[in-house]
């Protein structure tokens, strides 16, 4: 456990992939049968692939968004709130998933740093609302009543993720980094582990169900399933605090 030295933690990072969310029912995008297995990821998540076939892009996410109705938090989701909710110090949920499942598990001011499915973004008056329904280009924007003007409020490839300045400011203060079921693809948040390690100071977990892409960066690594390996480990964590 941590290595071979007992030690207590202040405050903790975690970062979610859609691998976190895979026992709850919810595809993830590079294990087989995942999303990108039926689209090509510049078909549906890039600002291009908007441009070019919006209505392609709407289905996409009114597909996905349709499915939170169907899914469940697992117990991953709901350790990760009970650790924010008994641990004595900071726990902080950066995810990179766009479903509500930590929310919907406890979890609480989830970091979403690439957008969230049940909420849309107005082109045109740059509003963010709520939105669990089908959006498509006649659908009109709540405050500005332009159409077409909607887009999912999502971050597709080559847009800046969301609270970035609030991230690094998390991973500099951080003592204890978590990194749960992401393939390490995906930048920057695959190089959140290589940002905590520069500064020096944090241990590093990745708990995955086989090595990520960035696997040989982390400290320790446990490998299996979210929902046995994240309960195991928020009771060490709970034990030492
Ligand atoms: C940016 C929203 C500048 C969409 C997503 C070269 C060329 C072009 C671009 C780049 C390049 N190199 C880097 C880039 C930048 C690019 C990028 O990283 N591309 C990759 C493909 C190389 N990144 C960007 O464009 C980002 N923006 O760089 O702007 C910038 C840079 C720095 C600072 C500011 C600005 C924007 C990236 C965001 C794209 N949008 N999502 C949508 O969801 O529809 S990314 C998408 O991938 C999802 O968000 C997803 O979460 C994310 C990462 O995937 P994972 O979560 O890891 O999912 P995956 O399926 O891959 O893996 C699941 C893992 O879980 C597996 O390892 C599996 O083993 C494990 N698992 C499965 N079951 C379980 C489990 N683990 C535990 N338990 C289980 N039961």
């Amino acid at each position: 456990m941590f290595g071979d030295k007992v030690t207590s933690y202040k405050n903790i990072v975690v970062l979610t992939g859609a691998g976190i969310s895979a026992e709850s029912g919810v595809r993830t995008f590079r294990d087989n049968g995942g999303l990108w297995e039926e689209h090509r990821l510049e078909d549906v998540a890039t600002p291009e692939a908007f441009a070019r076939d919006p209505d392609m892009v709407q289905r996409f996410y009114n597909q996905r968004r349709a499915q939170l109705n169907t899914v469940e938090p697992n117990p991953a989701h709901t350790a990760l709130a009970r650790l924010q909710a008994e641990f004595d110090g900071t726990v902080t949920i950066i995810t990179q998933n766009v479903d509500d499942l930590h929310e919907r598990g406890g979890a609480e001011d989830v970091i979403h740093m690439h957008g969230e499915l049940g909420k849309v973004r107005c082109r045109a008056c740059a509003g963010v609302f709520a939105f669990h329904g089908d959006c498509d280009q006649d659908t009109k924007c709540p405050a500005c009543a332009r159409a077409p003007a909607l887009r999912p409020h999502i971050v597709w490839f080559g847009e800046m993720p969301f609270h970035m300045d609030v991230i690094a400011d998390r991973l500099e203060a951080c003592d204890l980094f978590i990194s749960v079921g992401t393939s390490g693809n995906v930048y920057p948040a695959a190089g959140f582990v290589t940002n905590v390690q520069a500064v020096g100071r944090a241990h590093t977990i990745e708990v995955n169900l086989e090595p990520s892409e960035g696997a040989s960066l982390f400290a320790e690594r446990r490998h299996g399933k979210a929902g046995d390996l994240l309960p195991l480990l928020v009771d060490e964590l709970l034990r030492l605090s």
